[in-house]
């Protein structure tokens, strides 16, 4: 019999109100069954936001340094429990544990630096235009916090949102997508171990439409923040807007690596390599485009074809494995209807392009590392966000060009370029439409302390890392003080001495 797990909602852990579950399987192996979770519906979100908007009572009077300071001991935990908690997610997700390892570093890091913010949460002064006046302007927490999260970085995302929104005194409703409720509940229970009043954090388990949308309309809710695809961005989007609410977007990418002539060509491969095998594709910072200049063309795609070839497909707890399943049958089925679309576009594939069933294999939902060459910016392979280890290879002939076909897709989240010349470096820096640049580096590898996001369909503009996520989850106040003792007019008592 598998696990049974549950909702925590109002300080208790619970079953969906319809007493409904769903099942969590491991995607390098279907057979294995790694918990049942509730699914939940609208009357569980409306409980769930009822408690926050409680625990927002108590949570928002705690001074920040000592919410700072249960940040500290929840990274102390994820520290504790990171081998445990990084297993657990590559069963339930399928990368690499290195790489579940590093998800969970992030999430400490997160932890880490929220803790420190808690003694900061800077404000502003300003000087007043009138004399014994004092102006100041200090953060406050919104309220209730929304917060809906993907399964491809099952602890790092919850986190980046979860710990600066509680930092900021806000309370949350969670909900984790429901490929990966298992380190969503881990997660929880450390908040909670680490001192996090009961009420000030939900979790409801479900599915985006009948626990996520709820929650956006939900009039309890008073700040969102997702990181999905742009369509459904857009769909929270409209409802939120109704609704007046506070939202930060973090959604799809197409990211590219550019790679000059002049590059250091070894350096350039591992790059392309990590960035768009690692997760088996799944970032939305992943390299799904290879941008080469055509002197180091040929050369390059036949090294990178090899490399390419040599990939260990497998279970990412086998230490030998670089690459893992994709996360389920549904999104292999897209990615293999991308390769379709590739090859009817005209695109020539050059290694990949379909599932990969031998031996243990057939167990899970794996698929070859596949390249495309001959691609042209116009093609849907170019512009489309593909979310599995697909690369389409693009040829130009200037830096110019190279910049006009990166740019050419409705997204930018992260770039990249290989170059050794300082000046086309700046250029690209200067022209980019992406929320990120990487000079030789790949386009993954976000730390947690920089602001992370993008321009265009990738977000609202918005960023979360570092202390620019502080601006989302705060409201300004402004504060004057008047200590002259008479009644003085701003614009009006000035005006006056001016003349
Ligand atoms: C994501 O792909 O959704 O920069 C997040 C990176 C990671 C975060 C990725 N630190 O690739």
């Amino acid at each position: 019999m598998a696990k049974k797990f549950h909702n925590f909602i109002a300080g208790k852990w619970c079953e969906a109100q319809s007493g409904q579950t769903f099942e969590n399987r491991n995607p390098a192996n279907w057979d294995e069954v790694l918990g049942v979770f509730p699914k939940s519906g609208k009357e569980d979100v409306d409980k769930a936001v009822r408690s926050a908007q409680e625990g927002f009572k108590e949570w928002r009077k705690v001074p920040a340094p000592q919410r700072g300071q249960i940040m500290k001991r929840v990274g102390d935990l994820l520290v504790k429990h990171k081998e445990d908690i990084a297993r657990g997610m590559t069963k339930e997700m399928g990368k690499v544990l290195m790489e579940t390892r590093g998800d969970v570093q992030e999430g400490i890091d997160t932890a880490y630096y929220a803790a420190g913010e808690g003694r900061r949460l800077f404000g502003q002064t300003a000087p007043s235009e009138l004399p014994s006046k004092f102006c100041v302007s200090i953060r406050q927490p919104i309220g209730v916090a929304g917060v809906i999260t993907p399964w491809n970085f099952p602890m790092a995302i919850p986190t980046w949102k979860i710990f600066p929104a509680l930092l900021c005194g806000n309370s949350v409703v969670f909900k984790p997508a429901s490929d990966v409720p298992l380190t969503g509940t881990r997660l929880v229970e450390l908040l909670l171990e680490a001192g996090v009043p009961p009420k000030a954090i939900n979790l409801v388990h479900g599915t985006g439409s009948t626990v996520g949308i709820p929650l956006v309309e939900h009039p309890g809710v008073d700040v969102i923040s997702f990181t999905g695809s742009s369509a459904v961005g857009r769909q929270i989007s409209s409802i939120s807007g109704q609704g007046l609410k506070r939202l930060s977007l973090e959604l799809g990418g197409k990211n590219a690596q550019i790679v000059m002539d002049d590059a250091n060509l070894d350096l350039a491969l591992e790059g392309v390599i990590w960035g768009a095998f690692g997760t088996t594709g799944q970032r939305c910072t992943a390299t799904s485009r290879l941008i080469l200049q055509e002197g180091i063309y040929e050369e390059f795609v036949e090294r990178l074809v090899e490399r390419t070839r040599n990939l260990k497909l497998g279970d990412g707890l086998d230490s030998s494995t670089d690459v893992g399943p994709v996360i389920n049958e549904k999104q292999r089925e897209n990615i293999h209807s991308y390769v379709e679309v590739g090859q009817r576009e005209g695109a020539r594939l050059l290694c990949g392009g379909e599932s990969a069933n031998e031996g243990k294999l057939s167990k899970g939902f794996f698929y070859r590392p596949t390249i495309f060459v001959d691609v042209t910016p116009q093609m849907r392979i170019a512009k489309e966000e593909i979310f599995g280890p697909v690369l389409a290879v693009l040829k130009v002939k200037t830096l110019d060009e190279a910049i006009e076909v990166l740019n050419a897709t409705p997204y930018g989240l992260s770039s990249s370029i290989y170059t050794q010349d300082v000046n086309q470096a700046f250029r690209a820096i200067e022209d980019i439409e992406a929320g990120i640049t990487y000079i030789n580096g790949p386009t993954i590898g976000a730390e947690a302390h920089l602001p992370f996001g993008g321009v265009k369909d990738t977000g609202n503009g918005h960023r979360e890392g570092g202390w620019t996520v502080y601006d989302i989850f705060t409201e300004w106040k402004t504060i004057y003080v008047d200590y002259s003792g008479k009644l003085q007019k701003a614009q009006i008592d000035t005006e006056k001495e001016r003349a």
